[in-house]
């Protein structure tokens, strides 16, 4: 009998755009394999890897011969085939629609406040340190208030609007951007890190760590 193939992912351990996928695999169960893709080397800039994203970025799912490049993308992906109840991504249009204005949030200011301050602070990116601080500040007073009395940024439920959110805004503190401002943001980060199945990224070792 054949057996369909486990899926692969193709991760970077410190990318929070590989955890956004990790995260949401670990919590649909979903048994997979990591391929390291080693960045720092230029591996995603090999012409092997370009084939599977020519954009040449992780996370890559490979669901048996799939291929889903993109974090969010993945988590559409994961929740439309793998959660029949349709809870992760619910599909009525309203919340589908603010489901939505938080996934572009993911990959606007998320990426440009607190994964790019991040990017400099670990990995010595040649970016704008104070401007991604600012950015990752005004977010999040945004942020707060939105999560001030919910639970999750949209309905009643977790869904991948927190997914996409979460593994930046867990780790900004790395990137220079304190949370001690934010309770809300903190209470919400703790429910996440409550859910069944949730692993998480590792925590980034910043260059003048002793
Ligand atoms: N829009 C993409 C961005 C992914 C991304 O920027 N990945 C980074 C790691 S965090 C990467 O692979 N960078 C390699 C490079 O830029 O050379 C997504 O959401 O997956």
């Amino acid at each position: 009998m054949s057996q369909k193939p486990a899926m692969r992912l193709y991760d970077f351990p410190a990318s929070g755009h590989a955890h956004r996928a990790v995260l949401m695999l670990s919590l649909l169960k979903l048994p997979f394999e990591k391929i390291f893709v080693d960045l720092m080397a230029g591996e995603q800039r090999r012409a092997k890897f370009l084939a599977l994203n020519p954009f040449g970025t992780v996370p890559v799912l490979d669901d048996g011969g799939t291929i889903i490049a993109d974090s969010v993308a993945i988590l559409v992906y994961l929740a439309l085939r793998y959660d029949p109840a349709r809870t992760w991504l619910p599909q009525d249009p309203a919340t589908a629609g603010e489901v939505q204005r938080w996934l572009s949030v993911a990959q606007g200011p998320v990426f440009n406040g607190p994964c790019s301050a991040r990017l400099v602070s670990v990995f010595g990116a040649k970016l704008d340190h104070d401007r991604a601080i600012a950015t990752s500040h005004s977010l999040f007073r945004v942020m707060d208030a939105h999560l001030t009395g919910r639970g999750v940024l949209v309905g009643a439920d977790p869904t991948i609007a927190d997914i996409a959110a979460y593994s930046y805004v867990a780790h900004a503190p790395e990137g220079g951007v304190g949370l001690a401002d934010y309770p809300a943001i903190r209470a919400w980060l703790a429910r996440i890190e409550a859910l069944p199945g949730f692993v998480a990224m590792p925590a980034s070792k910043l260059p003048d760590d002793s």
